[in-house]
Protein backbone atom coordinates (compact mmCIF):
# COMPACT_ATOMS: atom_id res chain seq x y z
CA UNK A 1 0.00 0.00 0.00
CA UNK A 2 1.27 3.82 -0.78
CA UNK A 3 -0.01 5.22 2.27
CA UNK A 4 -1.17 7.87 0.06
CA UNK A 5 -4.65 6.59 -0.72
CA UNK A 6 -7.19 6.87 2.06
CA UNK A 7 -8.77 3.43 2.42
CA UNK A 8 -11.91 2.29 2.33
CA UNK A 9 -15.25 3.76 4.03
CA UNK A 10 -15.42 2.28 7.60
CA UNK A 11 -17.83 -0.29 8.25
CA UNK A 12 -17.25 -2.03 4.26
CA UNK A 13 -18.02 -5.67 5.10
CA UNK A 14 -15.50 -7.66 3.38
CA UNK A 15 -17.01 -12.13 2.44
CA UNK A 16 -14.46 -14.18 2.86
CA UNK A 17 -11.70 -13.99 0.33
CA UNK A 18 -12.29 -15.45 -2.50
CA UNK A 19 -10.33 -15.49 -5.87
CA UNK A 20 -13.07 -17.02 -7.98
CA UNK A 21 -16.10 -16.63 -7.04
CA UNK A 22 -17.81 -17.97 -10.42
CA UNK A 23 -16.78 -19.27 -13.61
CA UNK A 24 -19.07 -20.29 -16.29
CA UNK A 25 -17.92 -22.53 -19.05
CA UNK A 26 -17.74 -21.32 -22.43
CA UNK A 27 -21.07 -23.11 -23.26
CA UNK A 28 -23.11 -20.87 -21.05
CA UNK A 29 -22.27 -17.73 -23.12
CA UNK A 30 -23.96 -18.95 -26.02
CA UNK A 31 -26.20 -15.56 -25.88
CA UNK A 32 -25.48 -12.04 -27.06
CA UNK A 33 -25.40 -10.18 -24.27
CA UNK A 34 -24.04 -12.18 -21.06
CA UNK A 35 -26.98 -12.48 -18.65
CA UNK A 36 -25.94 -11.43 -14.92
CA UNK A 37 -25.98 -15.08 -13.23
CA UNK A 38 -24.00 -16.47 -16.03
CA UNK A 39 -21.34 -13.08 -16.01
CA UNK A 40 -18.07 -14.54 -14.09
CA UNK A 41 -17.12 -13.17 -10.81
CA UNK A 42 -13.41 -12.24 -9.75
CA UNK A 43 -12.81 -10.44 -6.03
CA UNK A 44 -9.09 -10.67 -5.24
CA UNK A 45 -9.72 -9.58 -1.51
CA UNK A 46 -13.17 -10.69 -1.81
CA UNK A 47 -16.53 -9.43 -1.96
CA UNK A 48 -17.45 -6.06 -0.87
CA UNK A 49 -20.42 -5.55 0.79
CA UNK A 50 -21.35 -2.03 0.39
CA UNK A 51 -24.39 0.03 1.98
CA UNK A 52 -25.47 2.93 -0.28
CA UNK A 53 -26.14 5.57 2.33
CA UNK A 54 -22.44 5.28 3.14
CA UNK A 55 -21.29 5.53 0.20
CA UNK A 56 -20.12 8.24 -2.01
CA UNK A 57 -17.77 8.96 -4.74
CA UNK A 58 -14.61 11.43 -4.64
CA UNK A 59 -12.64 12.96 -7.01
CA UNK A 60 -9.62 14.40 -6.44
CA UNK A 61 -5.73 15.19 -6.84
CA UNK A 62 -4.88 17.16 -9.44
CA UNK A 63 -7.87 19.07 -9.80
CA UNK A 64 -9.29 22.54 -9.12
CA UNK A 65 -12.46 21.23 -6.96
CA UNK A 66 -12.16 18.43 -4.92
CA UNK A 67 -16.05 16.04 -5.84
CA UNK A 68 -17.65 14.29 -3.48
CA UNK A 69 -20.49 12.19 -4.76
CA UNK A 70 -23.61 10.74 -3.64
CA UNK A 71 -25.40 7.71 -5.54
CA UNK A 72 -28.76 9.38 -6.21
CA UNK A 73 -26.46 12.63 -7.52
CA UNK A 74 -24.96 10.25 -9.91
CA UNK A 75 -28.64 8.94 -11.02
CA UNK A 76 -29.15 12.28 -11.95
CA UNK A 77 -26.28 13.12 -14.25
CA UNK A 78 -26.50 12.38 -18.05
CA UNK A 79 -25.62 8.29 -18.71
CA UNK A 80 -24.50 6.18 -21.62
CA UNK A 81 -25.16 2.99 -21.90
CA UNK A 82 -22.70 0.83 -24.39
CA UNK A 83 -22.46 -2.87 -24.37
CA UNK A 84 -18.88 -4.07 -24.21
CA UNK A 85 -17.12 -7.46 -23.23
CA UNK A 86 -16.09 -8.08 -19.70
CA UNK A 87 -13.23 -10.39 -19.85
CA UNK A 88 -10.26 -11.20 -16.90
CA UNK A 89 -6.97 -11.39 -17.95
CA UNK A 90 -6.67 -14.36 -15.91
CA UNK A 91 -4.65 -15.36 -12.67
CA UNK A 92 -1.92 -12.97 -12.26
CA UNK A 93 0.48 -15.40 -10.84
CA UNK A 94 -0.16 -17.40 -14.19
CA UNK A 95 -0.42 -14.76 -16.85
CA UNK A 96 0.05 -17.44 -19.77
CA UNK A 97 -2.69 -19.90 -18.67
CA UNK A 98 -5.91 -19.38 -20.55
CA UNK A 99 -8.58 -18.48 -18.13
CA UNK A 100 -11.48 -17.66 -20.71
CA UNK A 101 -14.15 -15.78 -18.22
CA UNK A 102 -15.58 -13.28 -20.49
CA UNK A 103 -19.14 -12.01 -20.71
CA UNK A 104 -21.29 -9.39 -23.02
CA UNK A 105 -23.07 -6.89 -21.03
CA UNK A 106 -24.99 -3.73 -21.08
CA UNK A 107 -23.75 -1.38 -18.96
CA UNK A 108 -24.93 1.95 -17.55
CA UNK A 109 -23.25 5.02 -15.89
CA UNK A 110 -22.28 8.39 -16.10
CA UNK A 111 -18.85 8.96 -18.35
CA UNK A 112 -15.58 10.03 -16.47
CA UNK A 113 -15.50 12.55 -18.59
CA UNK A 114 -18.14 14.87 -17.09
CA UNK A 115 -17.03 14.39 -13.51
CA UNK A 116 -13.21 15.32 -14.84
CA UNK A 117 -14.95 18.69 -16.44
CA UNK A 118 -16.83 19.13 -13.14
CA UNK A 119 -13.47 18.45 -11.13
CA UNK A 120 -11.23 20.77 -13.53
CA UNK A 121 -8.46 18.51 -13.79
CA UNK A 122 -5.13 20.31 -13.91
CA UNK A 123 -2.61 20.28 -16.94
CA UNK A 124 0.03 18.17 -15.07
CA UNK A 125 -2.49 14.86 -14.33
CA UNK A 126 -1.75 11.89 -16.80
CA UNK A 127 -3.10 9.28 -14.84
CA UNK A 128 -5.89 8.10 -12.84
CA UNK A 129 -5.50 5.79 -9.85
CA UNK A 130 -8.93 4.14 -9.43
CA UNK A 131 -9.53 3.18 -5.69
CA UNK A 132 -12.12 0.39 -5.08
CA UNK A 133 -13.39 -0.42 -0.96
CA UNK A 134 -12.16 -3.93 -0.99
CA UNK A 135 -9.22 -4.84 1.38
CA UNK A 136 -7.39 -8.49 2.23
CA UNK A 137 -4.61 -10.16 1.30
CA UNK A 138 -4.04 -11.65 -1.81
CA UNK A 139 -0.70 -14.17 -2.28
CA UNK A 140 0.37 -12.65 1.16
CA UNK A 141 0.13 -9.46 0.48
CA UNK A 142 -1.78 -7.01 2.73
CA UNK A 143 -3.92 -4.64 0.70
CA UNK A 144 -5.81 -1.99 2.29
CA UNK A 145 -7.84 -1.41 -0.75
CA UNK A 146 -7.97 -2.54 -4.44
CA UNK A 147 -6.31 -0.08 -6.94
CA UNK A 148 -5.35 0.16 -10.54
CA UNK A 149 -3.93 3.36 -12.68
CA UNK A 150 -5.18 3.98 -16.00
CA UNK A 151 -4.07 6.51 -18.44
CA UNK A 152 -6.45 9.56 -18.23
CA UNK A 153 -6.90 10.27 -21.88
CA UNK A 154 -8.33 6.70 -22.39
CA UNK A 155 -10.59 7.03 -18.76
CA UNK A 156 -11.28 10.71 -20.38
CA UNK A 157 -12.76 9.34 -23.70
CA UNK A 158 -14.48 6.24 -23.06
CA UNK A 159 -14.36 5.51 -19.08
CA UNK A 160 -17.94 5.48 -17.05
CA UNK A 161 -18.89 5.18 -13.80
CA UNK A 162 -20.95 2.35 -14.33
CA UNK A 163 -23.90 1.45 -11.80
CA UNK A 164 -26.33 -0.48 -14.00
CA UNK A 165 -25.60 -4.21 -15.45
CA UNK A 166 -27.80 -5.34 -18.15
CA UNK A 167 -30.82 -3.04 -16.95
CA UNK A 168 -30.21 -3.36 -13.17
CA UNK A 169 -28.18 -2.15 -10.41
CA UNK A 170 -25.15 -3.61 -10.12
CA UNK A 171 -24.94 -6.71 -7.60
CA UNK A 172 -22.54 -6.66 -4.72
CA UNK A 173 -20.26 -9.19 -6.69
CA UNK A 174 -20.45 -7.05 -9.56
CA UNK A 175 -19.25 -4.10 -7.70
CA UNK A 176 -23.00 -2.14 -5.96
CA UNK A 177 -22.78 0.66 -5.95
CA UNK A 178 -20.69 1.62 -8.58
CA UNK A 179 -17.44 0.51 -10.79
CA UNK A 180 -15.06 2.47 -13.54
CA UNK A 181 -15.60 0.73 -16.50
CA UNK A 182 -12.87 1.09 -19.43
CA UNK A 183 -14.43 -0.37 -22.72
CA UNK A 184 -11.49 -2.17 -24.48
CA UNK A 185 -9.52 -2.91 -21.40
CA UNK A 186 -8.95 -5.88 -19.63
CA UNK A 187 -11.41 -6.86 -16.42
CA UNK A 188 -8.90 -6.27 -13.75
CA UNK A 189 -8.98 -2.39 -14.65
CA UNK A 190 -12.49 -2.10 -14.17
CA UNK A 191 -12.13 -1.73 -10.48
CA UNK A 192 -15.84 -2.45 -8.39
CA UNK A 193 -16.67 -0.62 -5.29
CA UNK A 194 -15.51 2.41 -6.69
CA UNK A 195 -14.91 5.07 -4.02
CA UNK A 196 -11.96 7.18 -5.12
CA UNK A 197 -10.32 8.65 -8.64
CA UNK A 198 -7.21 10.83 -7.81
CA UNK A 199 -5.73 12.70 -10.94
CA UNK A 200 -1.57 11.90 -10.95
CA UNK A 201 1.96 12.79 -12.45
CA UNK A 202 2.56 9.22 -11.29
CA UNK A 203 1.90 5.86 -11.22
CA UNK A 204 1.46 4.52 -7.49
CA UNK A 205 3.30 1.78 -6.22
CA UNK A 206 0.84 -0.74 -5.58
CA UNK A 207 0.45 -4.82 -5.98
CA UNK A 208 -2.02 -4.86 -8.44
CA UNK A 209 -0.42 -1.63 -9.97
CA UNK A 210 3.04 -1.88 -10.54
CA UNK A 211 3.35 -5.26 -9.28
CA UNK A 212 1.16 -8.09 -10.80
CA UNK A 213 -0.78 -7.10 -14.29
CA UNK A 214 2.26 -6.28 -16.22
CA UNK A 215 3.65 -7.98 -18.84
CA UNK A 216 6.14 -7.61 -21.96
CA UNK A 217 4.73 -7.29 -25.17
CA UNK A 218 6.13 -8.47 -28.46
CA UNK A 219 9.20 -6.64 -29.41
CA UNK A 220 9.12 -4.96 -26.10
CA UNK A 221 11.60 -5.57 -23.36
CA UNK A 222 9.91 -3.22 -20.44
CA UNK A 223 7.04 -4.44 -18.39
CA UNK A 224 3.76 -2.65 -19.28
CA UNK A 225 0.60 -2.70 -17.28
CA UNK A 226 -1.89 -4.99 -18.85
CA UNK A 227 -4.75 -2.84 -20.20
CA UNK A 228 -5.46 -3.44 -24.10
CA UNK A 229 -7.53 -6.59 -24.93
CA UNK A 230 -6.09 -9.14 -26.58
CA UNK A 231 -7.26 -10.41 -29.66
CA UNK A 232 -9.50 -13.73 -28.82
CA UNK A 233 -11.94 -16.02 -29.96
CA UNK A 234 -14.19 -18.29 -27.51
CA UNK A 235 -16.29 -21.23 -29.27
CA UNK A 236 -19.55 -21.89 -27.28
CA UNK A 237 -20.98 -24.53 -29.33
CA UNK A 238 -20.46 -27.44 -29.69
CA UNK A 239 -19.77 -27.77 -25.98
CA UNK A 240 -16.57 -29.69 -24.93
CA UNK A 241 -16.44 -33.04 -24.78
CA UNK A 242 -20.07 -33.24 -26.74
CA UNK A 243 -21.23 -35.89 -29.22
CA UNK A 244 -22.99 -35.21 -32.22
CA UNK A 245 -24.25 -37.35 -34.73
CA UNK A 246 -22.40 -37.44 -37.80
CA UNK A 247 -23.49 -34.99 -41.09
CA UNK A 248 -23.53 -30.92 -41.02
CA UNK A 249 -22.29 -29.41 -37.78
CA UNK A 250 -22.25 -26.08 -36.77
CA UNK A 251 -19.35 -24.08 -34.84
CA UNK A 252 -20.51 -21.03 -33.14
CA UNK A 253 -19.10 -18.68 -31.04
CA UNK A 254 -17.97 -15.25 -29.73
CA UNK A 255 -14.58 -12.78 -31.30
CA UNK A 256 -13.12 -9.61 -29.71
CA UNK A 257 -9.95 -7.72 -29.05
CA UNK A 258 -9.32 -4.27 -28.26
CA UNK A 259 -9.80 -3.68 -31.90
CA UNK A 260 -12.41 -5.45 -34.59
CA UNK A 261 -11.67 -8.81 -35.32
CA UNK A 262 -11.81 -9.40 -39.31
CA UNK A 263 -11.36 -12.86 -39.31
CA UNK A 264 -12.02 -16.23 -37.51
CA UNK A 265 -10.50 -19.48 -38.84
CA UNK A 266 -12.00 -22.78 -38.02
CA UNK A 267 -9.43 -25.58 -37.54
CA UNK A 268 -10.51 -29.08 -37.99
CA UNK A 269 -7.86 -32.06 -38.57
CA UNK A 270 -5.63 -29.23 -39.79
CA UNK A 271 -8.05 -27.67 -42.49
CA UNK A 272 -8.70 -24.20 -41.65
CA UNK A 273 -11.57 -22.50 -43.18
CA UNK A 274 -12.85 -18.99 -42.99
CA UNK A 275 -16.28 -18.57 -40.87
CA UNK A 276 -18.97 -16.42 -41.18
CA UNK A 277 -17.79 -13.37 -38.66
CA UNK A 278 -20.10 -10.25 -38.15
CA UNK A 279 -18.74 -7.08 -38.29
CA UNK A 280 -17.67 -4.70 -35.05
CA UNK A 281 -20.64 -2.33 -34.43
CA UNK A 282 -19.63 1.15 -34.33
CA UNK A 283 -17.88 2.77 -31.11
CA UNK A 284 -18.89 -0.13 -28.96
CA UNK A 285 -16.47 -2.57 -27.50
CA UNK A 286 -19.10 -5.96 -28.16
CA UNK A 287 -17.94 -9.32 -29.21
CA UNK A 288 -19.04 -10.61 -32.62
CA UNK A 289 -20.51 -13.31 -33.69
CA UNK A 290 -18.61 -16.20 -36.12
CA UNK A 291 -19.97 -18.99 -37.43
CA UNK A 292 -19.23 -21.85 -39.64
CA UNK A 293 -20.70 -25.50 -40.95
CA UNK A 294 -18.67 -28.55 -41.10
CA UNK A 295 -19.59 -31.95 -42.37
CA UNK A 296 -18.28 -34.61 -40.61
CA UNK A 297 -18.17 -38.27 -40.67
CA UNK A 298 -17.34 -40.44 -37.20
CA UNK A 299 -14.39 -40.00 -35.58
CA UNK A 300 -13.08 -37.91 -32.42
CA UNK A 301 -12.11 -34.60 -33.47
CA UNK A 302 -10.65 -31.35 -32.33
CA UNK A 303 -12.26 -28.39 -33.55
CA UNK A 304 -10.15 -24.71 -33.24
CA UNK A 305 -10.92 -21.45 -33.65
CA UNK A 306 -8.42 -18.67 -33.93
CA UNK A 307 -9.41 -14.64 -34.84
CA UNK A 308 -7.49 -12.12 -36.50
CA UNK A 309 -8.03 -8.61 -35.72
CA UNK A 310 -7.72 -5.35 -37.69
CA UNK A 311 -3.98 -5.14 -37.18
CA UNK A 312 -3.16 -8.31 -37.79
CA UNK A 313 -2.50 -9.59 -34.67
CA UNK A 314 -3.39 -13.47 -34.62
CA UNK A 315 -4.48 -15.77 -31.65
CA UNK A 316 -1.32 -17.56 -31.11
CA UNK A 317 -1.41 -21.35 -31.21
CA UNK A 318 0.04 -22.46 -27.52
CA UNK A 319 1.97 -21.22 -24.02
CA UNK A 320 -0.13 -17.66 -24.43
CA UNK A 321 -3.18 -16.56 -22.46
CA UNK A 322 -5.21 -16.19 -25.56
CA UNK A 323 -3.91 -19.12 -27.70
CA UNK A 324 -7.00 -20.57 -29.85
CA UNK A 325 -9.58 -22.28 -27.98
CA UNK A 326 -10.26 -25.90 -28.59
CA UNK A 327 -13.00 -28.41 -28.04
CA UNK A 328 -12.94 -31.71 -28.68
CA UNK A 329 -16.19 -33.17 -30.73
CA UNK A 330 -17.20 -37.01 -30.64
CA UNK A 331 -19.27 -37.77 -33.86
CA UNK A 332 -21.17 -41.20 -33.65
CA UNK A 333 -23.43 -43.30 -35.46
CA UNK A 334 -25.03 -43.18 -38.53
CA UNK A 335 -25.60 -39.50 -40.08
N1 LIG B 1 -12.30 -3.57 -6.33
C1 LIG B 1 -11.98 -4.58 -7.15
N2 LIG B 1 -12.25 -4.44 -8.45
C2 LIG B 1 -11.93 -5.44 -9.30
C3 LIG B 1 -11.33 -6.64 -8.85
C4 LIG B 1 -11.06 -6.75 -7.47
O1 LIG B 1 -10.55 -7.78 -6.99
N3 LIG B 1 -11.41 -5.71 -6.65
N4 LIG B 1 -11.01 -7.62 -9.75
C5 LIG B 1 -10.83 -7.19 -11.15
C6 LIG B 1 -10.73 -8.28 -12.10
S1 LIG B 1 -9.25 -9.10 -12.20
C7 LIG B 1 -11.72 -8.57 -12.99
S2 LIG B 1 -11.50 -9.70 -14.19
C8 LIG B 1 -13.02 -7.88 -12.92
C9 LIG B 1 -14.13 -8.88 -12.80
O2 LIG B 1 -15.37 -8.23 -12.73
P1 LIG B 1 -16.65 -9.07 -12.31
O3 LIG B 1 -16.36 -9.76 -11.03
O4 LIG B 1 -17.76 -8.09 -12.27
O5 LIG B 1 -16.85 -10.10 -13.42
O6 LIG B 1 -13.10 -6.99 -11.82
C10 LIG B 1 -11.93 -6.25 -11.59
N5 LIG B 1 -12.21 -5.24 -10.61
MO1 LIG C 1 -9.36 -10.70 -13.83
Amino acid sequence: MTGEVDAGVAGTVMDPAVTIKRAPPPDRLGSRITQTPDTYVIGHLGIARVTEPDWSLRVDGLVGNVLQISLPQLRELPSVTVTAVLECFGNPLQPTIPVRRAANVRWRGVPVRALLDAAGVRSRASTVWARGLDSGQFDGTDCACYLKDLPLATVAERGIIAYEMNGEPLTSEHGFPARLFVPGYFGTNNVKWLAGLTLADRRPEHLFTTRLYQRVEPGADAPVPVRDLDVTSLITSPREGQTVRPGTVTIRGWAWGAVPVTAVDIGVRDIWQRADLEPRRGGDFAWQQFSADRRLGPGDYRILARATDCRGRVQPQADARNQIHAVSLRVRGNG
